[in-house]
This record gives structure tokens, C-alpha cells and sequence, in this order.
């Protein structure tokens, strides 16, 4: 039965006047469906709303509900759409979207959220659920046994994240360990699934700090809390944890499609010194062929640490070191911190005209925070306003016009020195003064966790005003949940150990279930010892199979580019890099996938197959094994300091090893370590495009495109290919191709789909590299026998095209 209660139609009048056409509908005794459920007791208010109907938001009051707002959701991604049928059972209503059932309990004020088949996805725990506590509140839920959690972004720990306390509140942890917490980010989003692989999903859009504990304070209870702020969360139906994703995807966005040069290798340091130092990077990467895309300036560029200048000095000719690295295929990514020098009546742009905009945040008495920071003392700009954010996008004119890269907004948990909270005192005064927003103000406390974002935010918006038509690239250190619109982001301060980098697989594929796409850590660690040359090697081999693969360290350390500890292992690192180059033509698709669906491009193994959260032992082992898009399936060693050989379970029969192209046998392998090998393993059913070598992304490859065929089921595959650093392709200047293959008996069919888009392509010639085969075979092409060459020791049949735009099947006789 649909219907609306009395007090629901008193709670419509007075907040919701459009509801009022649903309670006279009920007046009339036609039953019209609600956008909104409302229920009320004992002050409390409990509203129930659909964004989308695999998607409940659940939003909690006392006496009033919270603002409609969010840094998070957008409000057309928040709106309730698509109508809930309500119904009366017992002392409970239980509201439907046709996908997702809430059961409010009356006497409890239980929220239970259920599939269709009464799973429940979000239950209370035992005893009282929801409790206001002071000005926070916490919400106890029942933790079934089978249940396993993931996400919560890139913190530490396993990755599953059952048995484990988190706080969110953004830290600037120096040197963190295996366990430290908290850290840079706090997206308050997980993903949990059972052992048959069902998956949902719960974000709880509330930026104080919060505290997620899986079980750990209270067995087998999850309990969430807040020391502040709205209780708002959303449910999502997921069923498989691919939904999930997209779901959460949906709510808070897609990161926007890379520049393709963003995908290349970049080489980084705190600090290169001078011109001299960043060109003598730039000439060596180039000298010992090491595939490059973009080289990093850290703080020391700068004129005392200040932000938006240049030490002229250390740097007599700034744009021309630009224009010299972009002659060689290079782009430049300088660091512009946000915390600006108190330099008053100095001459210095960027305090003075922020002080004139009046756009810094503000102690409680109304005068301007400030709070030492790498240029001493240091204020802030408020990011919580429009016009705050127009004036720090404003700040980077110059450098775009020098035809700088992209940009890395670091420090900004904030991160403020000599206080040991390592931040801003939590009374401290920001504005919210933004469209969508009540307009008034708010304590540091509050604004905390979304403050890092907000700074990501003002930079692309800020980008894209000066660049119209030029994809920014923002690289940030802090972030909130939706971020991934706005920035990549790196794993912040890690150290060169063996049990660093083993974490970094766990991290990256938790921040990738939480949004963001374009994740990596600081290649080789970024502080403690030098790396031992064979950690700095295998951390390479492990990045070139990471969404941003960045060498980075701290001053202090000696070198630690590719080419320091010999030539033996800078040619083991070198054929890594050089093999994420080749790759590229799969990697940017899997970008493209990210930026319309959320995917993550780096995946954990269940993603791609949830039968795997049933395996015990830390899901069949795939705790430290990831998946670059759905083909590759990496796995280090769970000791990777170790010599000893482990075992490798894979998720099916018929895969093929990416280095012999050889199919292997059976689903459990045995690995003895080897330097120069980090097992990759290839999905039976890939088409996999790569590209001949090139030193960076702007060199046009020379040679055929490579589709490489691994025969077995679902075997698919696509392209996609666009100049890579403008919107052209939302005006169809881009190309994109799908591929398939087929096995009936004794025949496998190739199929190429007709060719979209107006792009043009840099090859001329297709190869169909298909594995698995014994050379014996016959291939046609329109009735006529193909020439063909066997390459023996990958068991791979090459066949060559010309380029083909139409659709086209090639016939392989077995
Ligand atoms: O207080 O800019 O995480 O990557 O090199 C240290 C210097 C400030 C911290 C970043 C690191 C960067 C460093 N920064």
C-alpha cells in the first residue's frame, strides 16, 4: 500500500511544499508514490530519499533536518529521482525504490536497508543504533560474520578492512608506518561484500572527523561516528562490487580523462636544485633511452618558499628550462603549496592581493590565521568560498603561460608546524559563502577533511579558466570523497623498506575502490635509507603496473633515479618502463573506461572476480595481487624481500604468462623470485592493444598497432585513442575501436568493430599477435589465405593488416 501518514503530510507542508500534491492525492484515495519518506518521533527526523533506485539516502535530524548540501554529491547526483512506494508493516513503514527496501522501525527508529530477496545490506546492531552524542552521534550496525570491508581510501593495514579502527581527520604523517593512522585523506565510503561475492556499498557524506571501527572496539559491530555534523549516508545495492563502485561513482563522480602524459613515467625529488640539475635529469632520462614524461620541481624552486614565485637565481630562465623539457617530450609539474608567505609590503603578489580579496581564513576575532609553514608564517586562503577559489586559480597564470604541465598541491591536510596537532586550531573561522550553500560560517573542526579537496578543486578550476581547452593535471596530497574530479593523488610520505612497498598494493587498491583512478606512491620510498638497488628495482617493476608511476624521494637521500646502482639493474628498470610504454594504448583505455564509469584502473582481484572473497587465506592470496584493468593480474610476492618461492592461485584456468606469451598450466603456480621477472599474468579472453617504443607520450609510435589475442572466453577488447591533452574528443575528435574473438571447434574468429570517432590514426598496419597457437595454423581474411609468421617462443601466430576502420574478421583454421 502506498501511502503518506498524517504527520508526513504535516512534515511535507512545512518543508517540502512540493510533497503537498502527494498528501492531497492521498486526501482524494488515489495512491500516489513519494519522492521523499519522512518520519518523525521524539524530535528525531528520519527521511528517506532514492538519488537513483539502486542508491538510498538516509539523513537523520534532531528537531530539524541537516542543510541539503555536500562537497561530495553534487545536487543533480543527490536529487531524489524516480518515485518510493510506502507501505505500513506492523510498527514499521517500509519504503521501496523497486530496487533497494528501507524498513524504519517506529518504535526504534531502526533503519534497516535490504535487497529485493530481504538480504539485509546495512543492519542495526543489536541494542540502540543511533545515538546523539553531544554534538556528534554514532551508529552501531551488525557486522555479519561473512562480511568483509574495503575502501575507506588509501589507508594502512590489510586490505581487507575487517578487525581495524580508522579515524579520518587529514594528516600530514611524515615517515608513517604499516599501521599508522590517520593519514592524508578521509573518504568516508567502504565497500563490503560477503563470501558468495555480494557486495554493497555505504558512504557516509560527513567530513568532521569520523571514525570508522570494523569490529575491533566491539566485535562483530561496525560502528561509524562523528564528533560532528550531519547524520547523511547512502546505501548502495551494488549487487557485485562492480556496481558498487560505479554506484558510489555515480553519487560523487568519474575523474575526468588524464592528459595521456600524465600516464607516462615521471621522475621527481625534493628538491632539484637549479636549471642546471632539472636539465641534467632531462638529458641523462634521455641519453640512457629511459622513457620519460614529466619531471617534478619540488619547493626548492621557489624564492624562499613562497609560493607562485621563482628563485631566479637557481633558476635564471624558468620558461626556457619549460620550453627546453617539452623539446624532448617532457612536461613540467610544479609544486604550488597553499600556504602563502606573510610577507606584507614586500613586493609579493600573491599576499597582497589576498590580502585586498580579504580571502583568508580568520581567527575567531575576525583577523587573518596564520601559522608556520615552510615560508615561515603562513595564511591561508578560505577555500570554502567561489571567490577564494577564483583568486588561488588566478595565481597560476603565469606558469601556463610558460607552458608548465600540471600542478602539485601538497601540504594541504593543512599541514602548519610547531603545533602538535599539525594543523589549524580547530576554532578558526572558514566561510562558507558558495552557491548550494547556506551562506555562514564554519569552525576548522568542520571544514578540516574537506579543506585539502577544496584546494585540488580551486586549482582545476583554476586551470581550466586559463586552458580552456587543455585537460589539467593536478596532483594532491589531501582529499575528501569526490576528490577524483579534481586530482590524482600519491600515497604521501612512505619510507624505502620491503614492507612499504608490499603496503603500497593494499593502499592503491583501496583508494582505487574509493574513487580515485589516477593513484600511485613515491616509487623506490620517499624517505628513510637508501633503497637497496634491488628494492628500488622491483618497486619500478610493481609501478609500471600503477596508475601514476612517479619516482620521488626526500632530500637527504642519495640519488635514486633509474639509472643509480649500475647498469645491470637500470637495464632490468629500463625494460619495465619500456614495457608501460608499449602498453599505453591499453593503459589510456583504461583512463577513458575510469572517466565514464569510476572504475578504478588498478583493481584488486575481486573486483573482476568475486568468487575470490570466498577463499580463505587472504582471498585465495590475492591480498597482494592487483589487476591493471580487467587483463593483467600482477603478483608479487607476499614477502617480496624474500627469496623464497611462493605460491600464485589464479582466479580460473587458461591464463597466460605476459612475458613468454605462453599459456600456463592449471590455476595454481608456484614462483621462485627472480629480479628481472615480476609475474604478470594475462585474463584468457584479453585483446590486449600495445604500441611499438617510444621515448614519451608525444612521440608519434613508429610501426603497427598490436592487438594481442589471448584466445578463451568473453575474449574482448578496445582501443581508445584521442590527442590526449584537449576536450577535442568531446567534439568526436577521438577514435575508438572494440575487438573481439571467437572459438567454435576447430576455427577462432577475430573480429574488428567499425572504427567511431574522427581521429586519425598514427598507424597503418595492424598486427594480430594471437597466443596459444602451434604455427600449424591457417589464416583468411575475405576467402583469401593470409601470410602468416610464427614466433616460436611465444607460441604466438603474427598476422599483418593494413589499418582497417570498417568492421573485419579474420578466420583462423586450428
Ligand atoms: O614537509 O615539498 O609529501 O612529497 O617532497 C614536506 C617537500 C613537504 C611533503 C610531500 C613530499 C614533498 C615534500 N613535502
Amino acid at each position: 500500500m502506498k501511502y503518506c501518514t498524517e504527520l508526513f503530510c504535516h512534515l511535507a507542508g512545512m518543508l517540502l511544499a512540493g510533497l503537498l500534491a502527494s498528501c492531497a492525492a492521498h486526501a482524494t484515495g488515489s495512491e500516489t508514490p513519494v519522492q521523499r519518506y519522512l518520519y518523525q518521533k521524539d524530535g528525531v527526523q528520519i527521511e528517506i530519499t532514492a538519488p537513483r533506485a539502486d542508491v538510498m539516502r538516509v539523513r537523520v535530524g534532531r528537531e530539524h533536518l541537516p542543510e541539503d548540501s555536500s562537497w561530495a554529491v553534487p545536487p543533480n547526483a543527490r536529487a531524489p529521482k524516480g518515485t518510493l512506494g510506502v507501505a505500513e508493516s506492523g510498527s514499521a513503514s517500509v519504503i521501496d525504490s523497486g530496487t533497494l527496501v528501507v524498513r524504519v522501525d517506529h518504535n526504534s527508529l531502526a533503519v534497516t536497508v535490504m535487497d529485493r530477496n530481504g538480504r539485509d545490506l546495512l543492519a542495526g546492531a543489536a541494542g540502540q543504533e543511533l545515538r546523539f552524542d553531544g554534538a556528534g552521534f554514532r551508529l552501531r550496525l551488525a557486522m555479519p560474520l561473512d562480511a568483509h570491508y574495503f575502501g575507506l581510501g588509501d589507508k594502512t593495514g590489510p586490505l581487507d578492512r575487517r578487525d581495524g579502527s580508522f579515524t579520518l581527520w587529514n594528516t600530514d604523517h611524515f615517515a608513517y608506518g604499516p599501521a599508522s593512522d590517520p593519514l592524508y585523506k578521509s573518504i568516508p565510503f567502504f565497500l563490503g561484500a560477503n563470501e558468495k561475492g555480494e557486495a554493497f556499498g555505504f558512504f557516509l557524506d560527513n567530513h568532521w572527523r569520523t571514525n570508522f571501527d570494523f569490529g575491533k572496539a566491539e566485535r562483530d559491530t561496525l560502528v561509524v561516528s562523528a564528533e560532528g555534523g550531519p547524520v547523511d549516508y547512502y546505501v548502495m545495492a551494488g549487487p557485485t562490487p562492480r556496481d558498487v563502485v560505479m554506484q558510489y561513482a555515480a553519487l560523487t563522480g568519474a575523474p575526468p580523462l588524464a592528459p595521456l602524459w600524465a600516464l607516462g613515467f615521471q621522475q621527481s625529488h625534493w628538491s632539484y636544485m637549479s636549471q642546471t640539475e632539472v636539465e641534467g635529469i632531462a638529458d641523462r632520462l634521455r641519453a640512457d633511452r629511459i622513457p620519460a614524461d614529466v619531471l617534478y620541481t619540488d619547493i626548492d624552486y621557489q624564492d624562499r618558499n613562497r609560493p607562485f614565485t621563482i628563485n631566479t637565481k637557481a633558476f635564471p630562465d624558468f620558461a626556457g628550462m619549460v620550453a627546453k623539457l617539452r623539446a624532448q617530450g617532457l612536461h613540467l609539474v610544479m609544486i604550488t603549496d597553499l600556504h602563502v608567505a606573510k610577507a606584507p609590503d614586500q613586493g609579493y603578489a600573491p599576499y597582497d592581493s589576498g590580502s585586498a580579496a580579504d580571502i583568508f581564513v580568520k581567527n575567531r576575532d575576525g583577523s587573518v590565521f596564520s601559522g608556520p609553514v615552510w615560508p615561515g608564517p603562513a595564511v591561508f586562503p578560505d577555500f570554502s568560498r567561489a571567490v577564494a577559489r577564483q583568486w588561488w586559480g588566478e595565481q597560476y597564470r603565469d606558469f601556463v603561460k610558460m607552458g608548465v604541465g600540471g600542478f602539485w598541491n601538497d601540504m594541504n591536510e593543512p599541514s602548519v608546524f610547531k603545533v602538535r596537532s599539525k594543523t589549524m586550531p580547530l576554532n578558526v573561522v572558514h566561510r562558507i559563502e558558495e552557491p548550494g550553500f547556506v551562506t555562514r560560517n564554519a569552525s576548522h573542526a568542520e571544514m578540516h577533511n574537506v579543506y585539502g579537496m577544496l584546494n585540488s578543486q580551486a586549482t582545476y578550476e583554476g586551470l581550466l579558466r586559463l586552458a580552456p581547452d587543455q585537460r589539467p593535471f593536478v596532483l594532491t596530497r589531501a582529499s575528501y570523497a569526490g576528490g577524483q574530479r579534481y586530482a590524482a593523488t600519491w600515497t604521501g610520505d612512505n619510507l624505502s623498506r620491503w614492507d612499504h612497498l608490499k603496503l603500497s598494493v593494499s593502499m592503491l587498491v583501496n583508494m582505487g575502490l574509493s574513487g580515485f583512478a589516477y593513484i600511485g606512491d613515491d616509487i623506490g620510498g620517499f624517505a628513510g635509507e637508501h633503497p637497496s638497488p634491488e628494492l628500488l628495482t622491483r618497486w619500478i617493476e610493481i609501478g609500471a603496473f600503477n596508475p601514476i608511476f612517479r619516482d620521488h624521494y626526500s632530500y637527504g637521500k642519495p640519488a635514486q633515479e633509474v639509472w643509480v646502482d649500475g647498469v645491470e639493474q637500470e637495464a632490468i628498470r629500463r625494460h619495465y618502463i619500456e614495457e608501460r610504454y608499449r602498453l599505453m594504448p591499453y593503459i589510456y583505455g583504461l583512463a577513458e573506461e575510469s572517466s565514464r564509469s569510476g572504475l578504478p584502473m588498478m583493481r584488486p582481484v575481486f573486483l573482476e572476480y568475486p568468487q575470490v572473497l570466498g577463499d580463505s587465506d587472504d582471498f585465495g592470496g590475492t591480498q597482494d595481487q592487483f589487476m591493471l584493468g580487467p587483463d593483467l593480474l600482477v603478483a608479487p610476492s607476499p614477502t617480496p624481500e624474500s627469496q623464497a618461492r611462493y605460491d600464485i592461485k589464479l582466479p580460473g584456468e587458461g591464463w597466460f604468462d605476459y612475458w613468454t606469451g605462453r599459456r600456463v598450466e592449471g590455476s595454481k603456480l608456484a614462483e621462485t623470485p627472480s629480479l628481472a621477472r615480476l609475474p604478470v599474468y594475462v585474463r584468457p579472453g584479453a585483446i590486449i592493444p600495445k604500441q611499438p617504443l617510444v621515448q614519451s607520450t608525444s612521440e608519434p609510435p613508429q610501426g603497427p598497432l598490436t592487438l594481442a589475442v589471448y584466445p578463451g572466453a568473453d575474449c574482448r577488447g578496445s582501443l581508445y585513442l584521442d590527442d590526449g591533452v584537449s576536450f577535442g574528443y568531446a567534439r568526436g575528435n577521438y577514435l575508438r575501436q572494440g575487438f573481439s574473438c571467437q572459438q567454435s571447434g576447430a576455427e577462432l574468429i577475430v573480429s574488428i568493430a567499425a572504427r567511431q570517432g574522427s581521429y586519425r590514426p598514427w598507424w597503418s598496419q595492424l598486427n594480430l599477435e594471437v597466443h596459444g597457437m602451434n604455427g600449424k595454423e591457417i589464416a583468411e581474411f575475405k576467402g583469401k589465405r593470409l601470410a602468416t609468421r610464427f614466433d616460436k617462443e611465444s607460441g604466438s601466430l603474427i598476422i599483418e593488416l593494413p589499418d582497417m576502420a570498417g568492421a573485419a574478421s579474420v578466420k583462423i583454421r586450428l
